[in-house]
């Protein structure tokens, strides 16, 4: 069962994302942090692949279900379904909402939506948040669009009052306030995190922003 709150420090990441390829270690550091959701992205040139793949997703599952955070998948419906993880996050491009949502009625489904062209092509009947950006710059994503900064977050708070929103690209501890400021429920982030020498303190950071 969605709640928004899980958004608040909602932490991507797969194997590339992390310097030494160890993203178990670097999962259970955010987890013991406490990361509020964990998405699964496995792409680039580390990315695991069919068995492998799958058998890594399941120890990082059983990783987040020990702290009762919810594991989302990117994109793979098939490896969702698999393993029967708790959500799956759709990108534009990939598979439609309305293909899936009979395997994942109780699930988390989120969207990504980079700007209000997209967001009202979308069927968000089923979508339980989206995600919204890059808000700046990334170096974690080679086909970002144009960032559209503290104001794509303002703009889609107005346009939708009530959506879930969840913002993402170049998110730091520095410029997450602003960003909750402008009206998103959390902030999702891949090298804050996986680039950290002290994950606990940028987790920590994250998190004082909600009390
Ligand atoms: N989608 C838009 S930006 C992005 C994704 C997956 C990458 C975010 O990574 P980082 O390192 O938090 O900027
Ligand atoms: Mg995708």
């Amino acid at each position: 069962m969605f709640k928004r709150e899980m958004l608040h420090v909602y932490f991507i990441a797969g194997t590339s994302d992390v310097p030494d390829g160890d993203l178990e270690r670097v999962l259970k550091e955010a987890l013991e942090a406490g990361i509020t959701m964990f998405q699964f992205r496995e792409k680039g040139p580390k990315a695991k692949m069919g068995q492998e793949k799958q058998l890594l997703a399941e120890r990082l599952f059983k990783l987040c279900k020990d702290y009762k955070v919810p594991f989302i998948v990117n994109d793979d419906v098939a490896l969702a379904k698999a393993i029967d993880a708790d959500g799956i996050h759709l990108g534009q491009g990939d598979e439609k909402i309305e293909n899936i949502i009979d395997d994942f009625h109780g699930k988390i489904i989120g969207l990504s939506v980079g700007n209000f062209e997209e967001y009202d092509q979308s069927d968000l009947t089923h979508v339980d948040y989206i995600g919204v950006g890059p808000v700046y710059e990334t170096s974690s994503k080679s086909d970002a669009k144009k960032p559209g900064g503290i104001e794509l977050i303002r703009k889609m708070r107005l346009h939708d009052e009530d959506i879930p929103i969840v913002a993402i690209g170049g998110i730091t501890s520095s410029n997450c306030e602003m960003i909750i400021a402008s009206g998103a429920d959390g902030i999702s982030t891949i090298s804050s995190i996986t680039r950290s020498s002290d994950i606990k303190q940028v987790v920590t950071d994250y998190l004082q922003y909600y009390k």
